[in-house]
């Protein structure tokens, strides 16, 4: 076949580049969905700046609505970041991808009890990011009585000056852990069991937030709340009055990982991301902006005494728990809490 202007490699690979479908390129892009107040702009751009790759970030409050909008989206996104028990979940969905381990060079760098956990033993499908916990943080300029549990923080004493993460797994695993319920194990009955106490907790509380529960606290609408280790820890940064403190009768411990949904479409960026993120250095300054437990080793390493001694941080004792998968009990929980704060 003969052309009357020659078409040159470079033309050729711009003709050929035009006719495939936008979203099949994977130039240069990165679709990631996070939790709000977690991954630090600093850290897209650093990755942005030396890969070249743009970073289109979308957030998320909960695990359940990122699980319905990546189940809506049709491959929108590339890389996503559960909580474990949510990863667990997706994993049996057939909602994740497997990753390219060879990709993954920093994964040495992680201390070895966030590898090899229930949700994903092998590490096959993700990888862990932040660690944390969800404890009570007490503004002790305000609360005078003492606070060790969950039934201290739910008095009507503190009637309209508790703050909570907006979250329905959480708010429901409280009041098991106060029955001395397991809760891994929820069906119906342990459901109805919950939830005349958790009825009344919900009237008590002031603030449901769950991408900075901390703002209230610092602004004084609330003296106390259950929030996410990692604003306790901000708080405590910003004062040594706002104290964190796992609750007695047991706590959430969460591993929350990356992991690239079934249907991305820019993999090789998601593994670089990860690759990334999986540097001492940038772990670091993950830490240094969103004090959470860091999972990797050789960043924690880097950090400062003082980031080190943040007791909401890197708490000690405590009866930590992992969540596990429950299945469609999820959607039950969720039921009844939409239910319990439209009664409020
Ligand atoms: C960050 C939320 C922490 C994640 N804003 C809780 N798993």
């Amino acid at each position: 076949m003969k052309f009357k202007t020659p078409i040159l490699p470079g033309r050729l690979a711009a003709l050929l580049l035009a006719l495939l479908p936008v979203a099949s390129r994977g130039a240069g892009q990165l679709n990631l969905f996070g939790w709000s107040e977690y991954v630090p702009q600093p850290v897209l751009e650093g990755f942005t700046r030396e890969t070249g790759i743009k970073v289109n970030f979308e957030t998320y409050s909960s695990n359940e609505e990122m699980l319905a909008k990546l189940v809506a989206g049709g491959g929108r996104y590339d890389l996503v970041q559960p909580s474990d028990y949510t990863a667990e979940a997706m994993i049996r969905r057939k909602l994740l991808q497997p990753l390219d381990r060879a990709r993954l060079t920093g994964l040495g760098n992680l201390a070895p009890e966030f590898t090899g956990r229930a949700h994903d033993p092998e590490g096959r499908y993700t990888v862990p990011y932040m660690s944390g916990s969800v404890g009570i943080v007490v503004n002790t300029e305000k609360v005078k009585t003492p606070v060790r549990g969950y039934r201290d923080v739910f008095q009507a004493a503190h009637r309209d000056r508790i703050v909570v993460v907006n979250d329905s797994r959480e708010l429901v695993s409280w009041a098991l852990y106060a029955l001395g319920q397991p809760v891994n194990t929820v069906d119906p009955a342990s459901l109805a069991r919950v939830r005349p106490l958790l009825a009344e907790w919900i009237k008590l509380v002031k603030v449901f937030d769950s991408d900075s529960p901390k703002t209230a606290l610092l602004n004084g609408d609330v003296d106390l709340g259950v929030v996410w280790s990692g604003e306790a820890a901000l708080l405590w940064r910003e004062n040594r009055k706002f104290q964190y403190l796992l609750p007695a009768e047991g706590a959430h411990q969460f591993v929350d990982v990356l992991a690239i949904p079934a249907g991305a479409r820019n993999v090789a960026e998601a593994h670089r991301f990860m690759d990334y993120i999986l540097r001492p250095e940038v772990s670091r300054q993950i830490s240094a902006a969103f004090p959470y437990t860091n999972p990797n080793a050789a960043a924690r390493r880097l950090l400062s005494p003082d980031e080190l001694a943040n007791p909401a941080s890197y708490p000690s004792g405590g009866k930590l728990e992992s969540f596990r998968d429950i299945g469609r009990a999820a959607a039950d929980i969720d039921r009844l809490v939409t239910d319990l704060k439209s009664a409020k």
